[in-house]
């Protein structure tokens, strides 16, 4: 059976630049200045966060990649034969590849991302390596919910896939809801394999976010870079500086950009003020226990069956059910 690539279908480029401003303009004007992080990642910054996972004080990919490489077949048993894998924010589909060889008889790959580029040849380079499975492309974000694509031949069940501990940059009210998504979307019987974060010892996290090549500096500043670049923007960014700090009680690291002094800065034709220390912020990431995991699945809805974890425990691969 030949792959199918689906039409692929993106939000216009212009719809989306509205929104960046919008966003932005909006967010600047908070009494609490914020900018969403999922604008951290245009092409620069999406080249920087490639950087980030090569970092030496950057574990979770690694810790991760190793998980999956060890217990690729046991994953892959629970998930069961002839399922669709239907996997979130699929980048270069690199980690997907390792649970589709351990599969047994997958029927189908729906890979799930928001840009455009990434997600054709990903999914060329899928259904060229894997001809007997369906690669279904769906260009969506996965926070705001879609629907899966027609099967060409139906799967005994889905289960999403959702690496890289991008539940962790999600509030947990937020974080609860995209999990009773995906619960929604593969239904009883349907399955998810996540990964995400454990809490460890703060100094080993801030590490991570604080490196000393100062790549995660330079990924969180490029998006004053990008509001110049897009929104004619009149940022000094070496006026604003790199801050990420572990919040003990929240179990989460604090991303933002500091204003290293007063100063005002045009938008456009808008200009925001800052005062020195004033910072905005940019991401959250959460780190979990297991029972809080547990609690935030049981609460979506969701069973979790299996964990996978590396001799540290450090980081945590799922399977959950509905
Ligand atoms: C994408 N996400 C899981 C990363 C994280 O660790 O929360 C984003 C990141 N931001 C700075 N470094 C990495």
């Amino acid at each position: 059976v030949s792959s199918t690539l689906s039409a692929l279908v993106a939000p216009p480029p212009s719809r989306a630049a509205a929104a960046f401003r919008r966003d932005v303009l909006t967010g600047l004007s908070s009494r609490a200045k914020h900018i969403h992080c999922k604008y951290l990642y245009d092409r620069p910054g999406s080249l920087l966060f490639d950087k980030i996972c090569e970092l030496p004080e950057y574990y979770p990919t690694r810790t991760e990649r190793a998980i999956l490489t060890r217990h690729a077949a046991s994953i892959a048993r629970q998930i069961g034969p002839r399922a669709a894998l239907v996997e979130y924010g699929s980048g270069s589909s690199v980690k997907s590849r390792l649970l589709l060889d351990a599969m047994i008889d997958p029927i189908a790959y729906v890979p799930v991302d928001i840009s455009l580029r990434h997600l054709e040849a990903s999914a060329a380079g899928i259904a060229r390596a894997y001809p007997a499975v369906d690669v279904l492309p769906v260009c969506a974000d996965f926070s705001q919910g879609f629907s899966l694509p027609d099967f060409p031949r139906p799967p005994s069940h889905s289960a999403v896939f959702f690496p890289g501990s991008t539940i962790g940059n999600f509030l947990p009210d937020a974080a609860r809801g995209l999990l009773s998504g995906i619960a929604r979307l593969v239904g009883v019987g349907g399955g998810l394999v996540i990964g995400f974060d454990l809490q460890k010892d703060p100094r080993v996290i801030e590490a991570a976010y604080n490196d000393r090549e100062g790549v995660t500096a330079a990924f969180n500043l490029n998006l004053l870079h990008r509001i110049n670049r897009e929104l004619d923007g009149r940022f000094e960014v070496d006026r604003f500086a790199h801050r990420a700090v572990y919040q003990d009680a929240q179990g989460r690291v604090s991303i933002s950009l500091v204003s290293r002094q007063r100063q005002t800065v045009e938008i456009g034709d808008a200009s925001i003020a800052f005062e020195a220390g004033e910072s905005i912020h940019t991401e959250y990431s959460h780190k979990y226990t297991l029972p809080q995991f547990e609690a935030m699945a049981a609460s979506a809805g969701m069973g979790v069956h299996r964990v996978w974890t590396d001799p540290k425990q450090w980081f945590a691969v799922a399977h959950c059910v509905v």
